[in-house]
């Protein structure tokens, strides 16, 4: 099954939105198969956001996820990678459809709140970059009730 990795950002958990964001994915129906609450350096931001190392906004996007703990997480399911970045909505707040987690909870791009892999293959890098020790081996009992 698919897997993805999301990440709440410094500014979710400072809000106090980390139940919400978590609640959306099991809500769903999602399983959960890895978490962590960290703060990462420079160094390891600048690892996981390497694709955007030219565009202007790095410096501050590597320093606003500096500033605080964040919590990663690994989501599984079908499509979770599509899906999830649907119930994440668009990069810029302003173009997030309400009922989607920036849609309700963001209002600046470069404080959108949550992370999500935008393909099966970034996923398992940035699963393999955050959870190099792996994650949990589990079904959920809910299984056959979400699945046909
Ligand atoms: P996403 O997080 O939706 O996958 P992305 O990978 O293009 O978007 O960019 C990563 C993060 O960088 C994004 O969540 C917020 C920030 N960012 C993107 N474009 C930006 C811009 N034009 N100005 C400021 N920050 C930006
Ligand atoms: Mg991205």
């Amino acid at each position: 099954m698919e897997q993805t990795f999301i990440m709440i950002k410094p500014d979710g958990v400072q809000r106090g939105l980390v139940g919400e964001i978590i609640g959306r994915f099991e809500k769903k129906g999602f399983t959960l198969r890895g978490l962590k609450f960290i703060t990462v350096d420079s160094a390891f931001a600048e690892k996981h956001y390497a694709d955007l190392s030219a565009k202007p906004f790095f410096c501050g996007l590597v320093e606003y996820i500096v500033s605080g703990p964040v919590v990663a997480m690994v989501w599984e399911g079908k499509n979770v990678v599509t899906t999830g970045r649907k119930l994440i909505g668009a990069t810029n707040p302003a173009e997030s459809a309400p009922g989607t987690i920036r849609g309700d909870f963001a209002i600046d791009i470069s404080r959108n709140v949550v992370h999500g892999s935008d393909s099966a293959e970034n996923g398992r890098k940035e699963i393999t970059l955050w959870f190099p020790e792996g994650v949990a081996e589990w079904q959920s009992s809910l299984h056959s009730w979400i699945y046909e």
